[in-house]
């Protein structure tokens, strides 16, 4: 079939539109119509070259809900009609990682995923017969994907596409981060530094557990009013303080007892861990830092209790944790709506791009 799609031929170039063929699902694989789909940074540090893994050409996107068209040989947990959200973090329940109970970092397929292919090591999509490689084993910036069963979360099928897209990567990043990774509990002081797609999720999560001050830092001073509806207690904006981290330890008695790095900046990955309490502080990272980037801090800062570690789509595991996190949306629990700032075309997506580059938008979404 054909389908329509927006491609990345090369780094640093805008994306174009363009009729894609698309083969039908092999074993174990579906095809999904994508209703809605969600621009994230990640997609942009793809895009802009800065991503070693990157590969074109590609189709880009990995934050999309949309609807079951077909299902290949095998399929046996999903049929046509399913509303479903693809997984760039599959869930097998299989695998080592799966089985270990330990991680969400499912490895089942991510090899072939790796490589923009899926597990059979071919291509679904290409372009007068030559391959055009999927990103992240989801490529929502395509109306009809091809995606192993695996790597899609069946959810309610009364949940609106355009603010469940968001679901498929942001929102369960952020809240995820807070109640998978670090599991916060009632009354901790929380810090979250940038205050964008994910660190805003971070901080609704942080006051949906009760969490007792919750500081923001972010040079945008425009991020301040937005995450004050969303719970932030305090804001801190880096150019106008001494010292960002005697900031934070004087407004917590001591250091923050969980503090989350929603940038991708190893200064403030740094910030983050030496302005965490003495004794049991836990830094979380969840920005993306540049290729070659490296991060450090005086080993001692570990030998006194504090704790490094990392989130990985907020630790969730898809296809048991995003559907409850689609009910706890539907519940009013978390609010998704105030953070898709903007909607466009798919013909329009490099505006959405630009939006985010410029600061102009939380979210942007696609709307097929
Ligand atoms: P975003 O661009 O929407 O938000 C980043 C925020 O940080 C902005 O508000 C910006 O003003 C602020 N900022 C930038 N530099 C700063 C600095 N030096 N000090 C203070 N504030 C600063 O980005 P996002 O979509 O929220 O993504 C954040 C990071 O998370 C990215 O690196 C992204 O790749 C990564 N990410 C990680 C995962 C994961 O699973 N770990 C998933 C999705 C995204
Ligand atoms: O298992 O080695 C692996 C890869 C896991 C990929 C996790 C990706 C999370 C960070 C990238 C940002 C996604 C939008
Ligand atoms: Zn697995």
């Amino acid at each position: 079939m054909k389908t329509k799609a927006a491609i990345a031929w090369k780094a640093g170039q805008p994306l174009t539109i363009e009729e894609v063929d698309l083969e039908g699902p092999r074993a174990g694989e579906v095809l999904v119509e994508i209703k809605a789909t969600g621009i994230c940074h990640t997609d942009y540090y793809t895009l802009s070259g800065a991503d070693p893994e990157g590969i074109f050409p590609s189709i880009l996107g990995h934050e999309g809900a949309g609807v079951v068209v077909d299902v290949g040989p095998g399929v046996t947990s999903l049929r046509k009609d399913d509303h479903v959200i693809p997984l760039y973090t599959p869930e097998c329940r299989q695998c080592k990682f799966c089985l270990s109970q330990k991680t969400n970092l499912c490895q089942s397929i991510r090899s072939t995923q790796g490589r923009g292919l899926m597990p059979d090591a071919t291509s679904r999509f290409s372009i007068d017969g030559k391959p055009i490689y999927h990103y992240m084993g989801t490529s929502t910036f395509s109306n009809y994907i091809v995606v192993p069963e695996i790597a899609l979360a069946k959810v309610r099928s009364d949940a609106p596409f355009d603010k469940i897209c968001y679901i498929g990567c942001g929102v369960t990043t952020g809240v995820g981060a807070v109640l998978f990774t670090a599991k916060v509990e009632a009354g901790a002081n929380v810090v979250v530094f940038g205050l964008g797609g994910i660190g805003l999720n971070v901080i609704q999560a942080a006051k949906m557990v009760g969490a007792d001050k919750i500081i923001g830092v972010d040079l945008n001073p425009e991020r301040e009013a937005m995450a004050r509806k969303f719970g932030m207690t305090h804001f801190i904006n880096p150019s106008k303080v001494e010292n960002v981290v005697d900031t934070i330890i004087e407004l917590t008695d001591g250091g923050s007892d969980y503090s989350f790095e929603c940038i991708g900046n190893v200064t403030t990955m740094r910030q983050s861990l030496e302005s965490s309490h003495k004794g049991w502080g836990q830094s979380i990272i969840i920005g993306v830092a540049a290729a070659g980037q490296e991060i450090s801090t005086r080993p001692f800062q570990l030998v006194t209790g504090r704790v490094w570690k990392g989130s990985a789509f907020g630790g969730a595991r898809g296809r048991t944790d995003v559907p409850k996190i689609v009910d706890w949306y539907m519940e009013g629990k978390i609010n998704i709506d105030d953070l898709i700032t903007h909607r466009l075309p798919l013909e329009r997506i490099n505006e959405g791009f630009d939006l985010m580059k410029s600061g102009e938008s939380i979210r942007s979404v696609v709307l097929y």
